[in-house]
């Protein structure tokens, strides 16, 4: 009589984790290389920006398109700066716009004093 019961709850544990199973769907791959999409009014690049880091290592867009940034701080107040093409990003003035005529790397940094990692807030644009 045990046995049997053993048996029957073993079924059960093999129905359940099969049924388990087939309900699992694949995550669906939002990992990008690059965090630039080609879009019908040209390339969008956001730089997301945490304490204290851009999310990505650097964002490559194509020469002689416009490029489209935009600051997105999700944690803690930055800002984002290019020198080379005149960029100043912050909370009050979000997006730029502009088209990067020449390739090359091109430093961003964090143009708000922002707290002690602050000097490592860096990250490259290279318009390829
Ligand atoms: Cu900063």
């Amino acid at each position: 009589m045990k046995k049997l019961l053993v048996l029957l709850m073993g079924v059960a544990i093999v129905i359940a984790i099969t049924a388990c199973g087939s309900k699992e769907t694949k995550p669906v791959e939002t990992n990008t290389p690059a965090a630039t999409t080609q879009a019908a009014g040209g390339q969008n690049v956001v730089l997301k920006a945490t304490n204290f880091k851009f999310d990505q290592a650097e964002y490559r867009v194509k020469k002689g398109e416009p490029v489209t940034i935009t600051l997105d701080n999700s944690q803690g107040i930055h800002g984002a700066s290019i020198k080379e093409f005149n960029m100043k990003l912050d909370n009050s003035n979000k997006t730029f716009t502009f088209t990067p005529e020449k390739t090359g790397s091109f430093p961003i940094t964090c143009s708000i004093m922002c707290g002690s990692g602050h000097a490592n807030m860096k990250t490259t644009l290279i318009v390829e």
